[in-house]
């Protein structure tokens, strides 16, 4: 396949990679797995590098010129952050290990807010990162989980629902942007207007879209918005949760400990303006400046481009894929993230991956942490590739050509 003349030169960029230059089992490397992390360019690598031999102290805590640096250094990658999804202000954004721990964060912050009889609205397709923190708020407080339905393999939500889901008590909507297992890309902006009218605070998970599209949080209209750096070329162990201002202010903290705290005394505390408040315990300050490295690096290469590249890459190999005997396809066949997922008769996912790994394919077989979902559609597992911005229309022609090949293997 051929992708159309576009402003960025792709395959220079795939030289920012230092990893893609190996052999796999002999053959060159084919990484389609960046749903679950991508790949880091020398720019961010250097950054994490140059952090620790010049500038590595504490923050927020001494007057010394390195605690000094380290400390500018991490509050200029919480700006960065800020301006990278549009939020109003830096003390909007909290950094947190990844949207795992940040939506960890609002369940657990939400606790006293909630009662028995509350709803909490979730989708069929979320991962188990946004489907168990709320299995556990609901535990806590009696409120009860409703779900917006997933109409069939074509992984589109059951959208005529919502209204009526929503008028159930709901207190909370959690919600994927992009599915990591469907490929779909759901309409953010729609459903936090609908969830405002009905009163319910609305929790983006945005894992799988940060790295790929624009993110702007006052045009999306979300309250809570939660993504991971390691799955949008920086470092893995730093993430970002960003709350609406007033919210994070009006909330009870998460975890106690240093930098959280106004004054403290024996008996009880008072707590850091916000974000401090949510940020107990040295954070993870080399991850905070990798992240503002990877941040650069995305934004020099410009967000729209990415996300039609990946997508590009993601429509084709679904086409394919489609022309081979056996293969049966989730996510829709129209707009869609830069993932294929794809069951092959007669084989277990883990077979197709295996086999794919000795031409050096990286792939990902499993439920993806979306056990419920697949147990709906009646798979155990799906194979599934993820595209980033280094991946090639070649490498696309050589999955297929390895797909085939499995497919014949298998379909003997
Ligand atoms: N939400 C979505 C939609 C995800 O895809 C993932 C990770 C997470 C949350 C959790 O992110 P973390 O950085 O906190 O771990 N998804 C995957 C995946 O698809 N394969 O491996 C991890």
């Amino acid at each position: 396949m051929k992708l159309p003349a576009s402003t960025p030169d792709w395959a220079a960029l795939r030289a920012d990679f230092p990893i893609l230059h190996q052999l796999v089992h002999r053959q060159p490397l084919i990484y389609l797995d960046n749903g679950a992390t991508t790949q880091k360019p020398r720019a961010v690598i250097d950054a994490l590098v140059r952090y620790y031999e010049r500038d590595n102290a504490n923050v927020h805590r001494a007057i010394h010129e390195l605690s000094y640096r380290a400390t500018t250094a991490y509050e200029a990658a919480r700006a960065r952050a800020a301006q990278f999804i549009n939020a109003a202000s830096p003390e909007e954004i909290v950094f947190t290990r990844g949207t795992t721990e940040g939506i960890n964060l609002v369940s657990y912050v939400f606790t006293p807010r909630l009662k028995r009889g509350d709803g909490i609205l979730l989708t069929e397709m979320e991962h188990h990162s946004n489907l168990v923190p709320w299995q556990l708020l609901a535990r806590r407080t009696g409120a009860q989980l409703l779900f917006v339905p997933v109409t069939g393999d074509d992984g589109l939500l059951d959208l005529a629902r919502i209204d009526d889901l929503l008028g159930r008590n709901v207190r909370l909507f959690a919600f994927t942007h992009i599915s990591n297992s469907l490929g779909t890309v759901n309409p953010v902006a729609e459903l936090c207007a609908r969830a405002r009218r009905h009163g319910a605070v609305t929790v983006v998970d945005a894992a799988q879209s940060a790295g790929h599209l624009p993110l702007d949080v006052q045009a999306l209209g979300c309250d809570f918005l939660a993504f991971s750096g390691h799955k949008m070329a920086g470092p893995t162990g730093i993430g970002v949760l960003f709350g609406r201002h007033e919210l994070l202010d009006a909330l009870e903290p998460f975890q106690g400990g240093g930098e959280m705290i106004a004054s403290v005394q024996f008996e009880q505390s008072t707590w850091n303006k916000v974000p401090h408040k949510f940020e107990a315990g040295t954070p993870d300050i080399a991850g905070a400046v990798g992240l503002h490295a990877a941040m650069d690096y995305l934004d020099g290469i410009g967000r729209p481009a990415i996300a039609a590249h990946d997508e590009e890459l993601a429509r084709e190999t679904f086409a394919r894929l489609g022309g081979i005997p056996g293969i049966r396809l989730f996510g829709p066949p129209g707009e869609r993230g830069g993932l294929v997922s794809f069951a092959l008769a007669g084989a277990h996912a883990h077979d197709v991956v295996t086999f794919a790994d000795q031409q050096g394919i990286a792939l990902r077989g499993g439920h993806h942490c979306n056990q419920p979902l697949l147990r709906k559609l009646g798979v155990p597992a799906t194979t599934r590739a993820s595209f980033y911005l280094y991946n090639t229309p070649e490498e696309v022609d050589r999955l297929i050509e390895v797909i085939r090949q499995a497919a014949g293997f298998f379909g003997r």
